[in-house]
């Protein structure tokens, strides 16, 4: 054991708030070296993880990782958010008491770094200067190089950020053991890992994995559920998984700003990284805040719904990113841009990366080619068709490599919010866009938003697999608690955002076509959003929300098919009426949901009856 003193001392770590929990877990884990990282040691850090293959090169300033291959994704039904008073339980939470939790993990983190280095990373997950700064401040303590070098990404790390809290002992204690991935168990009766937030002390501990989500502390851990939870708490903000932009007209020069919730691998990333389409690039440009989570507050002084990114990377989703869908996450991870790529096809002569849907077809040549589980591809058999890179694999990148990154993104002050945007996977029923001007209304909208069950084993058919705000996976405190917090925070606005549902996924139900061509094409439903909150056109009234009609759409430079369009601008009122009953049943599983959801609930049934 190192003396953690002296090792503090060196590293010029003087908050005693977290020297002191730095030495807790260095007993606790049994490290045998401590290291406290900044930003600063990025290259060397690089080094170091090359040298022991821990990442292997992919061009200049760009490098390759692959995890464990049963290790590549978040694991829901592993991950428990733990509190001391059971009226925290909600149906997605995981609620279980902190007492039962905080023991259990400190007993699987006993003694597993002997023989490691206990990585130490002050963080904050905000600009610094953020009105929201408190509750961003955080210190990982990991033992994974790999996972250190994705945190200097995705968060503002240093020193400095965690020595002059005006509270030193207002920062998240995160504490990640990856534990030998061999023998953990993933997925069976026997699975020995576990994602834990103690909320209402502020603490993460997670066991058992080295990939994204449960394993950078600060982006999900800390960044969604732990701030979810404090924004609840304090009264001050929600915290979202949640895309920001900012759409600009460049004849007037107004600037909207919309953000808004997709469930995971979704397209918040692609529609957050959007170049104007074909026809409307002279006129519109959209700008990047954030692909993730926003956190969003009022501002006393002008009274406005504001929002920011707290992070500082984008841990991005690689499958079908090409030059036609999403160009800019190209140029992101071009290089020099010191991108991490995980668990995509590795080339190891030629140092290339390759995922599905980066070129219409593999590489001819499958020479040095290596798929995500380390396999060559020369060895497979012809009747093997398995994709090469995980369909979760993953590039992570700084947001100061994004192409189309706002100006102002750093700014602590955050960003007026004009819309919020709710978007599943629906095949049918959804339609392009529906607008919502009510606050309950577009509330419930959030609470019933979901996407399709992916096989048939997950859901009744035609039933979606409920997904809140996008932030099923992510919830932190009970839903009827929730929805109260979202009317008060959003409420208290004086000028209130529109709200939207949107849907990019529709299909056609003979050949199973998509009848929106999706990506670029996606800011033409916003920029009508935009219009119809700003006064410049009506629109439709329906049942479920105001929609455009063909003539208010911008389709300039665009071709679709008639029929197509007619579709995705109509509202299927027999679907509809059957989507009620299965939204009834959702929402009355929350204890203590709001009477004025509930009312939003019977309106929308009760235009839907009268047709
Ligand atoms: P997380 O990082 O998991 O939270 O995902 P995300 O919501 O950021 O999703 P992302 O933008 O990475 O998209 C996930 C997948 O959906 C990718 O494979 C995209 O190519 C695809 N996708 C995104 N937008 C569209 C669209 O407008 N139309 C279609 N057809 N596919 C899309
Ligand atoms: C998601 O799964 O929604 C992500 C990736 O954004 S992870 O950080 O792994 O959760
Ligand atoms: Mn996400």
């Amino acid at each position: 054991m190192p003396d953690v003193e002296d090792v503090l001392d060196a590293a010029g770590l003087r908050n005693e708030a977290v020297r002191a929990y730095v030495a807790h877990w260095a007993g606790v884990t049994g490290a045998e070296r401590i290291e406290v990282v900044s930003a600063a040691d990025d290259a060397r850090l690089v080094r170091e993880a090359l040298d022991a293959g821990e990442i292997e090169p992919a061009g200049e300033g760009r490098y390759y990782s692959r995890s464990y291959y049963k290790d590549t994704a978040r694991s829901e039904e592993r991950t428990v958010v733990a509190t001391s008073n059971p009226s925290d339980k909600g149906v997605y939470n995981n609620w279980r008491p902190s007492e039962e939790m905080k023991p259990l993990l400190e007993d699987k983190m006993r003694g597993q770094l002997a023989g490691k280095t206990m990585y130490v990373i002050p963080y904050l997950m905000s600009p610094p200067g953020s009105p929201l700064e408190k509750y961003a401040a955080g210190v990982e303590l990991t033992d994974n190089r790999t996972v250190v070098l994705h945190m200097i990404r995705m968060a503002r790390v240093g020193i400095d950020l965690i020595n002059e809290l005006a509270e030193p002992d207002h920062f998240v204690r995160a504490v990640h053991v990856t534990g030998d991935l061999p023998n953990l168990g993933q997925g069976t009766a026997d699975d020995q890992r576990w994602f834990v937030t103690v909320a209402d002390e502020r603490t993460i501990l997670h066991y058992g994995s080295s990939y994204g989500g449960n394993a950078l502390l600060g982006k999900i851990a800390h960044g969604l559920r732990q701030a979810a939870y404090d924004g609840w708490a304090s009264r001050d903000f929600l915290s979202e998984q949640f895309m920001l932009i900012g759409i600009t007209d460049k004849q007037t020069g107004k600037k909207w700003h919309v953000c808004g919730g997709f469930p995971s691998a979704s397209g918040k990333t692609n529609l957050a990284m959007m170049l104007a389409p074909e026809g409307l690039g002279d006129r519109y440009h959209v700008s990047f805040y954030g692909d993730d989570i926003a956190w969003l507050w009022v501002d006393p002084s002008d009274g406005r719904l504001y929002g920011m990114n707290p992070e500082f990377g984008v841990f991005g989703v690689a499958k079908d990113t090409n030059e036609r869908t999403n160009p800019t996450a190209l140029e992101s991870v071009a290089e020099r841009t010191e991108v991490l790529f995980t668990n995509v096809a590795y080339n190891t002569d030629t140092h290339e990366v390759w995922w599905e849907g980066k070129t219409p077809a593999p590489p001819s040549d499958v020479t040095g080619w290596h798929d995500w589980k380390g396999e060559k591809i020369s060895d497979r058999s012809a009747r093997d068709d398995s994709p090469w890179a995980h369909p979760n694999s993953r590039f992570t990148t700084t947001l100061a490599n994004v192409p189309n990154v706002a100006e102002d993104f750093e700014d602590p002050k955050g960003v007026p919010i004009d819309g919020i945007i709710f978007g599943g996977r629906t095949s049918d029923r959804e339609p392009l866009v529906r607008a919502i001007t009510d606050l309950a209304e577009g509330v419930y909208d959030g609470l019933t938003l979901g996407a399709e069950a992916t096989f048939a084993a997950e859901g009744v058919d035609g039933q979606l697999r409920y997904d809140p705000m996008s932030m099923r996976p992510f919830m932190a405190y009970a839903e009827g608690d929730y929805a109260e917090h979202w009317l008060r925070i959003v409420g208290a606005a004086t000028e209130q955002p529109i709200f939207a549902h949107v849907n990019w996924f529709q299909k056609d139900p003979d050949d199973g076509h998509f009848l929106w061509p999706g990506y670029r094409d996606n800011l033409r439903p916003l920029l009508w959003l935009m219009q119809l909150k700003d006064g410049e056109v009506t629109g439709r009234r329906t049942p479920v929300g105001i929609l455009p009609t063909e003539e208010e759409l911008d389709l300039t430079g665009m071709d679709v098919p008639q029929e197509d369009l007619d579709r995705v601008l109509s509202i299927d009122v027999d679907r509809w009426r059957q989507e009620m009953g299965f939204r009834e049943e959702h929402l009355q599983q929350f204890d203590r949901l709001p009477e004025s959801i509930w009312e939003a609930h019977r309106r929308v049934t009760a235009a839907l009856e009268e047709g």
